[in-house]
């Protein structure tokens, strides 16, 4: 049965059994002090509004029985699977792979690698280890997606502008319907936030869709 979420530039039907909650990057080392976020200046706290809203709409989807998909940033401890362009940036002692207070930076394995404990995976939830900032990059989502009939994804996360945005980006390429979730979204920078679900929406969703977590939960539970 389909169902009409509220959303920006307009409503967008969809099907529970077709949709995926996508949740990007809610990782220790971007949220809190003394990861990758932090040793490059950011003030962290900033992504800690979208963990609440995000509590609620994973606790909704796993209700509602939705296929949930949780990423994260990282690479191999010896960074081959890290381009020397992504990795040789910003003063050494910050850069992937440096030694930090939670480890070795966005070093799979480590402990500001795990996602945060107020979002950790369910058993049985999928876990996409990304190397790029792109979920679908050198990953095999887009062939689970197919598998379990996937339509439509319902986007989360961290951050708006950069890892959030290139997913819904590549995903649009691929012939998903992309939708933001803007509350269950967070940047260091509020003028990004704000910009990058704007230029989603822009030129009537040049790429997507934007929402809010009410608007999905008050479908689910309606
Ligand atoms: C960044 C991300 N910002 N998850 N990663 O480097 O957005």
């Amino acid at each position: 049965m389909a169902v009409t979420i509220k959303a920006e530039p307009e409503s967008i039907e969809l099907e529970w059994p077709r949709t995926a909650l996508v949740i990007i990057d809610m990782q220790r080392d971007f949220i809190e002090p003394g990861g990758f976020g932090s040793s490059l200046g950011n003030d962290v706290s900033k992504l800690r509004r979208a963990i609440v809203p995000c509590q609620g709409l994973l606790a909704a989807a796993r209700a509602q029985g939705l296929m949930v998909i949780h990423t994260r940033e990282g690479h191999r401890a010896d960074l081959s699977d890290a381009h020397p362009a992504k990795v040789m940036r910003g003063h050494p002692a910050t850069r992937i792979g440096a030694d930090g207070p939670m480890g070795r930076i966005l070093i799979r394995g480590e402990p500001g690698h795990d996602i945060i404990p107020e979002l950790y995976p369910l058993a049985g939830e999928v876990v996409i280890d990304k190397p790029g900032k792109g979920a679908f990059y050198q990953t095999d989502l887009e062939l689970l997606l197919t598998t379990h009939g996937i339509t439509t994804l319902l986007v989360c996360g961290v951050t708006t502008e950069v890892c959030v945005h290139t997913t819904i980006r590549e995903g649009n390429d691929r012939g998903y319907r992309c939708v933001a979730v803007s509350d269950c979204c967070a940047s260091y920078f509020d003028e990004f936030h704000q910009t990058g679900l704007r230029m989603i929406t822009a030129q009537g969703g040049i790429f997507g869709w934007v929402t809010d977590s009410a608007a999905i939960i008050e479908t689910i539970t309606a």
